[in-house]
């Protein structure tokens, strides 16, 4: 029998994924470096659906119907070029080749324009949503050729994730490196949002005073409302556990420093060389490599400050109220700024992304899903050209309700010295973004002063600059 599609590479992705092709009906071509993986998979999982167990990779290659279906979910880096060297030779015009991993944008471009000068169609696809979402159904966000996205896109669209109204959570983001550069921001959107999360507990536990226990009850009423997400919800199971060895709440005895893997760190590179802020993201980013520099926090402890204060009975209550205010708020920002980025991104490269389309296929699956990308996709189905989501009017008419207790929240958090940089930066972009006039001016000024930078002004068209070391007159460069 030959195969509809083989997945390579069967450690809790692939496995999961080739079993989640398998349960909805296709025959799959299973493939790993290290054969017992392969063996394990078949044995255990077999009477799912139809598997063809391939010890060597010209038996993977041979098992595939024409055009071969390949997906690829090895480690990221090297081992996928490695993967790709050996498949590569074995194939034929108008096979794909699929990678599932977290690769860098720009490596996909590089195989992807490497791969199709040898007639072979390369699609880079972020897949989101762990290795529950690769079983049950993840958010997909494969970039590459139209030709490759008819052949591959229906059975993409048969395992991912469905959104509420049934559409499934995937869709064809566009050309070459771009499936991997909306996963990329994807995980930079969901930095933040952790990290807003992280700034809304503490808050909730230093100024309003309550237990984690509390705090759980709290997110959990949040996830009946506007900030529904899978995000909020798992924020109160993690709360509300209670550590067996300890009896101590759990969030009590896990070592306070944040890791990473890297993809939020790509986000904020990128972002900078694009020249787009997204300056919650990388307070995220920073937030999480701060809370690992141990030695200096140790160093750093008895820096004066405020200790907080906690409220009681019905301030807390009402503080509480307003911490979701300020979440809210912050978090329209920080989708603000992703969605920027990859309007930028699409420009740079020319893409073509459907803003809509992405805020669509990550209702479901992803680890970001929520019910209010729904009305992200209403926003730019209504304007495309939505120069950023704080233009379109609900979000806006929503920040408008939610600013005063913003503010309030930040005040509070900056009297009391609790840190809150992802929901500081959030307001200062919005607050930057909605003045008449920025001190950039006076920057400008600076660098014509230092450097001979030149500035324009606001009244004539053209370059001056202004002979600061002389009589400092104008002149017109
Ligand atoms: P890993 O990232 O841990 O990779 C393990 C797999 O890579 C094994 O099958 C291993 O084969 C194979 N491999 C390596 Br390592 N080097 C190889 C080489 N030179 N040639 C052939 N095979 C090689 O697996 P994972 O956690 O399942 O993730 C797979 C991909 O999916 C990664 O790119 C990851 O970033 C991405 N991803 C992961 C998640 C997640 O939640 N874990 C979510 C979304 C995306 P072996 O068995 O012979 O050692």
């Amino acid at each position: 029998t030959s195969a509809q599609i083989g997945v390579t590479g069967l450690a809790v992705m692939g496995r999961n994924l080739a079993r989640n092709f398998a349960r909805n009906g296709y025959s799959v071509a299973v493939h790993n470096r290290t054969a017992s993986k392969t063996r394990e998979l078949v044995e255990e999982f077999g009477h799912e659906g139809d598997f063809v167990a391939a010890e060597s990779v010209a038996d993977f290659v041979a098992a595939l119907e024409r055009p071969r279906r390949l997906v690829i979910m090895v480690k990221a880096g090297d081992p996928t070029d490695a993967v790709i060297e050996e498949f590569a030779p074995l194939l034929e015009d108008g096979d794909v080749i699929i990678d599932g991993g977290n690769a860098h944008f720009a490596d996909t471009r590089r195989r992807e324009r490497d791969l199709r000068e040898r007639g072979i169609h390369f699609v880079g696809t972020g897949i989101s949503g762990g290795e529950e979402g690769a079983l049950h159904g993840p958010s997909i966000m494969p970039g590459g050729s139209d030709e490759s996205y008819a052949s591959l896109g229906p059975m993409l669209e048969k395992i991912s994730a469905k959104a509420a109204d049934d559409a499934p959570c995937v869709t064809h983001v566009g050309p070459d490196g771009s499936g991997h550069f909306v996963k990329m921001v994807h995980n930079g959107i969901e930095y933040a949002d952790m990290q807003l999360i992280a700034e809304a507990y503490q808050l909730l536990r230093d100024v309003a005073g309550y237990s984690p226990a509390q705090i759980a009850e709290v997110f959990r009423t949040w996830n009946t409302g506007r900030l529904e997400s899978y995000l909020i919800e798992i924020t109160a199971e993690v709360l509300s556990h209670v550590d067996a060895a300890t009896g101590e709440p759990f969030v009590d005895v896990v070592a306070d420093q944040a890791e990473q893997k890297g993809t939020g760190r790509w986000t904020v590179q990128l972002a900078l060389e694009l020249g787009v802020p997204v300056s919650g993201i990388a307070e995220a980013v920073f937030a999480r490599s701060l809370s690992g520099h141990t030695a200096l926090r140790e160093a750093s402890r008895g820096l004066a400050g405020p200790t907080a204060r906690p409220l009681s009975g019905t301030d807390a209550d009402a503080f509480a109220d307003q911490v979701e205010q300020a979440l809210y708020a912050s978090k329209i920002v920080s989708y603000t700024q992703g969605f920027h980025e990859i309007a930028a991104g699409s420009a740079e490269y020319d893409w073509n992304i459907d803003l809509g389309a992405i805020a669509s296929i990550w209702r479901g699956g992803c680890i970001i899903r929520a019910a209010f990308l729904d009305r992200i996709r209403a926003a730019y189905d209504a304007r495309p050209d939505l120069p950023s989501l704080l233009s379109d009017e609900t979000f806006a008419a929503e920040i408008a309700d939610a600013q005063h207790d913003w503010r309030s929240v930040l005040g509070a958090a900056t009297s009391q010295g609790v840190p809150t940089p992802g929901f500081a930066a959030a307001l200062s972009y919005y607050d930057s973004l909605r003045a008449t006039r920025l001190p950039a001016a006076l920057t400008q000024g600076q660098r014509d002063y230092f450097g001979a930078h030149t500035y324009r002004r606001t009244d004539r068209e053209g370059s001056f600059h202004t002979l600061w070391a002389g009589d400092r007159s104008e002149v017109q460069v």
